[in-house]
């Protein structure tokens, strides 16, 4: 039995931090580790100047609702207090008010509906609690203007386990392709992971307990002299 290990062990569960934990952080430089589906890594053209650097993913898929970008991640505790955020960039024509659209970015937790918005690269830039506007202006890509946006979202505390968060474009007459599509950047998953499950001795019985082991290693030795 290696005490000084099984010391170092139990120091080590002790002292996890409560404050918040980076959970998955990509900003696709060099992979897209955790992601399937829709997209693929791009360069950033005009969005380098926006935070971007020189890749994201960029997804622009046909359909409606369009095929997805799916970030699959699978905790060995819970996440309490979870953050998502990212950035985002539409790119090209998006039509939220004129007779292409709606274009509806959208993003799904788990199968569920965190965020749909209809963006518009024609008129105003999208406003609500979730978006932080960044430039509106030819970045590149197909032709029209762009837009860049930063993204926070606070999600449902997120269990021990697999979870899926999937981002795709939905509309009636989404385009796809190279008329409008989307791309993400900068994404971090952030929040307080869990206390470890309950087969991990806390430090004050794992103290009861070494003492034990150390008196039955007495008694062997005893024993044996
Ligand atoms: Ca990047
Ligand atoms: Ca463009
Ligand atoms: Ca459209």
């Amino acid at each position: 039995m290696n005490f000084k290990a099984i010391f170092a062990a139990l120091a080590v569960a002790a002292s996890i931090p409560a404050s918040a934990d980076v959970i998955y952080t990509n900003n696709f430089e060099s992979n897209a580790n955790g992601f399937s589906g829709a997209g693929a890594l791009t360069a950033t053209q005009g969005y380098s100047q926006l935070g971007f650097g020189q890749q994201m993913l960029r997804n622009g898929a046909t359909g409606n609702p369009a095929a997805a970008s799916v970030l699959s991640l699978n905790f060995a505790s819970a996440i309490n207090a979870p953050t998502l955020k990212l950035s985002f960039g539409a790119i090209d024509s998006w039509d939220a008010n004129n007779g292409y659209g709606p274009d509806y970015f959208n993003i799904r937790v788990d199968g569920k509906e965190l965020y749909k918005q209809n963006f518009d690269t024609f008129g105003n830039s999208a406003s609500d609690a979730h978006l932080t506007f960044l430039n509106h202006s030819h970045l590149g890509f197909y032709g029209w203007e762009d837009q860049a946006y930063e993204m926070s979202f606070t999600l449902d505390n997120l269990a021990a386990g697999t979870h899926s968060i999937e981002f795709f474009a939905s509309g009636a007459v989404w385009q796809g392709d190279t008329d409008e599509s989307w791309a993400i950047d900068n994404i971090s998953l952030t929040g307080e992971r869990a206390a470890p499950p309950a087969d991990i001795p806390e430090p004050v019985s794992g103290a009861l307990l070494l003492g034990g082991l150390g008196a039955m290693a007495l008694a062997r030795r005893r024993r044996r002299a």
